[in-house]
C-alpha cells in the first residue's frame, strides 16, 4: 500500500472528527483509558501479549496513546499518526510487547467508544476501523524502519564520547569534552555534532531495548554536566542583545535541546532565561515582564505535546495582548510536520539553530 494512498484515507477520516466530537472525546478520556485498561489486563494471555514489562508501563503507554490521538484529532497531522504508529509498534517490540498486543488494544479503544456513544464517536470509531486494518503494514514497516542519527563529523570523537556516556564515566566524558574545546566556535560543534546525535543513538538504544531507562537517564545526566562544566566560559559572552525566554513546553521533560539552543544563543550574545517544564504559567508571566523579554521560544520534543504548545502561546498572548514578545516553537515534534504551525499559531516554527540565529540577526 502506497503511504499517499493512507495519508488521503487518514485525513478524510480525521476530517470529521468535529468539535462536538473532540471535546466529548477528551472529557471521557479517563473512561475510555479505564476500559482498555481492564480489558488487556483482564486477558488470560496478557503476559504474552505484554512480555516482562509492567502493567504501570502498559497503562502509561494507553495514557500517551489518548493524550497523542487528541493531539492528532486538532492538528490532523497525518504523517505523524503514520510515523507514531510504526515507531511505537517497532519500540514497544522491541521491548517484548507481541505485536498482537497493538491489534487488540485498538479493538478495545474502539469498544471503548461503541459502548460508551456509538452515535457521536462514530468518526473516531471509523477511524479506528481503518487503523485496525493496517495492522499488518504498521508490523511490516516497524520490522524494517531504523531510526535516523544525524551524520558526524567526528566519528572518533564521537564514538569514544559515546562510550563514555553509555560506560557510564563522566570523567572520560569531560575530558574528551575538553580535550576538544579550544575555543568557543569549539563548544557549539561538540553541543551539535558531538551531545546532540550522541543523545539521538542512545534514544534508538532505548527504543531497540539495547539499553535500560535507567543507562539513559545516566548518558543523559552525564551530557549536562559536561554542558555545565563549560557553562562559565559561556557566560562571559552574554552581551544584552535581546532578552530571551526559553522553555520546554508544559509536561516536556526533554529538556537538553533547550539547553543546546539557551548556550548558543548566550555565546552568541543573547541574554538568556531558561526555564523548565516544572516552572509555572504565572513565574514565566514574570519573567517575561521583570526581564522584558523579547522572544519567547518554546521547545517540544512528543507530538502529544504540542496541544499543550498551543495552549501556552495563547495564554502568553491572552496574558500581554499587543505586548506579546515574539513566539517560536521548535523541537524534534515539528521535525516531520510542516503544517504544525498552522495550528499552534506561534510567530514562527525553526527547525534548527542556524535558522534561528539569521531570524533573531534580522530583528537586530
Ligand atoms: C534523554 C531522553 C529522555 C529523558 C529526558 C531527560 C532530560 N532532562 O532532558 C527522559 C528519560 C525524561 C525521557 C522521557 C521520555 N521519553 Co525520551 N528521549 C530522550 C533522548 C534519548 C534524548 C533527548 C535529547 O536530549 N536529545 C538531544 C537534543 C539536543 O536534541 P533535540 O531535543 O532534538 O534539540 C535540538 C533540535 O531539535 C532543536 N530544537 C529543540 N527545541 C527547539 C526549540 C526551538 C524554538 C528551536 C528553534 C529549535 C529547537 O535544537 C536542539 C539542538 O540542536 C531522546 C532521543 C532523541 N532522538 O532525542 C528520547 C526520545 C525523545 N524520548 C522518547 C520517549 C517516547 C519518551 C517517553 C514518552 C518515554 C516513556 N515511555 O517514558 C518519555 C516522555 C516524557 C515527557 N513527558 O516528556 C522518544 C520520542 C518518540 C516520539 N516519536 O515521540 C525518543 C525519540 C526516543 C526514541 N528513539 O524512541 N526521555
Amino acid at each position: 500500500m502506497m503511504n499517499e494512498q493512507i495519508f488521503k484515507q487518514l485525513s478524510q477520516l480525521l476530517s470529521s472528527i468535529d468539535d462536538e466530537v473532540y471535546s466529548y472525546y477528551k472529557n471521557s478520556l479517563p473512561i475510555f483509558i479505564n476500559y482498555v485498561n481492564s480489558a488487556i489486563q483482564a486477558r488470560e494471555d496478557v503476559s504474552i501479549l505484554v512480555g516482562l514489562n509492567s502493567f504501570e508501563l502498559v497503562k502509561q503507554n494507553h495514557e500517551n496513546h489518548a493524550n497523542f490521538m487528541y493531539t492528532i484529532f486538532l492538528t490532523r497531522d497525518v504523517k505523524s499518526i503514520h510515523d507514531t504508529y510504526i515507531w511505537a509498534y517497532k519500540t514497544y517490540h522491541a521491548k517484548g510487547f507481541d505485536f498482537r498486543y497493538f491489534y487488540l488494544e485498538l479493538i478495545a479503544w474502539k469498544e471503548s467508544f461503541e459502548l460508551n456513544n456509538k452515535k457521536l464517536l462514530m468518526p473516531i470509531i471509523e477511524l479506528y476501523n481503518y487503523l485496525i486494518s493496517l495492522h499488518d503494514y504498521f508490523v511490516q514497516h516497524a520490522m524494517s524502519t531504523a531510526l535516523e542519527i544525524p551524520k558526524n563529523i567526528n566519528e572518533n570523537i564521537y564514538s569514544n564520547f559515546l562510550d563514555a556516556i553509555l560506560k557510564p564515566d563522566l570523567t572520560e566524558a569531560i575530558s574528551i569534552s575538553k580535550t576538544f574545546i579550544k575555543t568557543d566556535e569549539d563548544i557549539k560543534k561538540f553541543w551539535q555534532y558531538i551531545i546532540l546525535p550522541a543523545l539521538y543513538s542512545i534514544g534508538n538504544k532505548w527504543a531497540n531495548a539495547e539499553i535500560s531507562v535507567g543507562e539513559e537517564h545516566m548518558a543523559t545526566s552525564i551530557c549536562q554536566r559536561v554542558m555545565a562544566e563549560h557553562y562559565p566560559k559561556i557566560i562571559s559572552y552574554i552581551d544584552d542583545k535581546k532578552n530571551i525566554l526559553i522553555t520546554t513546553s508544559p509536561n516536556e521533560l526533554h529538556e537538553v535541546g533547550a539547553r543546546i539552543l539557551a548556550d548558543i544563543l548566550e555565546l552568541n550574545g543573547y541574554n538568556v532565561t531558561f526555564m523548565s517544564a516544572n516552572s509555572t504559567l504565572q513565574e514565566k508571566f514574570d519573567i517575561i515582564e521583570l526581564e522584558e523579554i523579547e522572544f519567547v521560544l518554546i521547545s517540544t520534543t512528543i507530538v502529544s505535546n504540542i496541544v499543550k504548545t498551543k495552549e501556552l502561546v495563547t495564554q502568553i498572548r491572552d496574558k500581554f495582548k499587543h505586548n506579546t514578545p515574539i513566539i517560536i516553537i521548535g523541537g524534534q515534534a515539528f521535525n516531520e510536520n510542516s503544517d504544525a504551525n498552522t495550528f499552534v499559531k506561534a510567530d514562527y516554527l525553526i527547525r534548527n539553530i542556524n535558522e534561528l540565529l539569521n531570524l533573531l540577526k534580522k530583528t537586530l
